[in-house]
């Protein structure tokens, strides 16, 4: 299995998110990178290397699944939080005024100006901060994505892009769930233009895959999945229910398995068991694989009972499939067993495959 890893994620570095009312430290912090490297160099999987991917062909890749105006904002966001106050140099830029689309009656055809009015517009969390090296570490980590997808498609079975800041949340022009660019949908995209007719998205995080969803919801070539918990109870709340099955040309294309929270390792393998073969039923030629590690026991903010041996079982499940694969690293927040989770999957994965 090749790994590619962004050299830049360190320089994404939240300080703190709202929670509850209170602002409090970061969960999504390098070190989750940091340990899924350690555990690697220790149980290596095969090459690790940094992407080697140009700027031009990289922004096409954005621009493939993310809206222009987005894609500004997010490349001025820092810039123009530090304009409005000298003093923001030293505070993550959050969101804390939102124009409430469906049914407030807000005005979607203004532009406003002031920052603080910019990061309503297109973050759905004040979750997710965004601070001086946001834009630089997520574009380098677009890049391990979209040079992972390239390598499947040169011929390897699998490869994982190792990145933070994660991908899933993120849709075509909003933010939220510590995700600014959706690296898992940007790798089934490239994986598209290379060739495959069908590809399929398989998201094991803890959270609804909500920004993939809503990239592929009107499209048949792209089957999106996702097992998490269930939205009435847990993040992201207002999208990942089992009635959501796409819309128009991707009616059918896409499946939820709500789980409530609580689920052990032997219903969330039944739901993953109707997901393997929703992939086999429609044909897909390759997966991409939406790698978060929060459905662990032992993560702080989830709520599934999934223990470290359990993960190799997962990913020889996902082998069984028997296509070309890419992982994207997305959650997992106990940060010390988030290698060996990690590692514990992808090996079981390499063993079967
Ligand atoms: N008590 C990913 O795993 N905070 N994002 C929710 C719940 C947001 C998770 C707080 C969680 C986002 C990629
Ligand atoms: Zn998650």
């Amino acid at each position: 299995m090749l790994t590619l890893l962004n050299p830049r994620h360190a320089e994404h570095i939240g300080r703190h998110e709202m929670f509850r009312g209170r602002l409090v430290d970061s969960h999504e912090s390098p070190a989750r990178v940091e340990h899924v490297l350690a555990e690697l160099r220790r149980r290596p999987l095969g090459e690790l290397r940094e992407p080697a991917v140009g700027d031009n062909e990289l922004m096409s890749a954005l621009r493939a699944v993310h809206e222009p105006r987005y894609l500004d904002f997010l490349a001025s966001a820092w810039d123009d939080w530090v304009a409005l106050d000298p003093a923001n140099a030293g505070i993550d830029a959050l969101p804390s005024v939102w124009p409430l689309p469906n049914r407030h009656g807000f005005r979607q055809d203004g532009w406003p100006q002031n920052i603080a009015a910019r990061l309503g517009q297109f973050a759905f969390d004040s979750g997710t901060p965004l601070t001086a090296g946001s834009w630089v570490a997520a574009r380098a980590g677009a890049a391990c994505a979209l040079g992972a997808a390239r390598a499947v498609l040169g011929g390897e079975r699998c490869a994982f892009a190792l990145t933070r800041p994660p991908g899933h949340h993120a849709g075509p022009g909003f933010y939220g769930g510590y995700c600014f660019l959706n690296n898992a949908a940007i790798a089934a995209q490239a994986l598209r233009d290379g060739g495959p007719a069908r590809v399929a998205m398989l998201d094991v995080d803890y959270h609804h895959g909500n920004g993939t969803q809503t990239i592929f919801y009107e499209r048949a070539d792209v089957l999106t999945l996702s097992l998490h918990g269930d939205p009435r109870t847990e993040y992201p709340f207002f999208l990942g229910h089992a009635d959501e099955r796409g819309a128009g040309a991707g009616e059918g294309f896409n499946r939820n398995w709500p789980l409530p929270r609580g689920t052990a390792l032997a219903p969330w393998r039944s739901a993953l068991d109707e997901a393997l073969q929703a992939v086999s039923d429609v044909g897909a030629t390759a997966l991409v694989v939406p790698l978060g590690l929060d459905t662990f026991e032992g993560d702080p903010i989830s709520g599934f009972q999934l223990r470290s041996a359990d993960y190799a079982g997962i990913g020889a499940a996902l082998a069984s499939l028997k296509l070309p694969t890419v992982f994207t690293f997305e959650g997992g927040y106990a940060v010390a067993e988030v290698g060996t989770n990690a590692v514990n999957l992808l090996e079981g994965f390499e063993r079967a495959a």
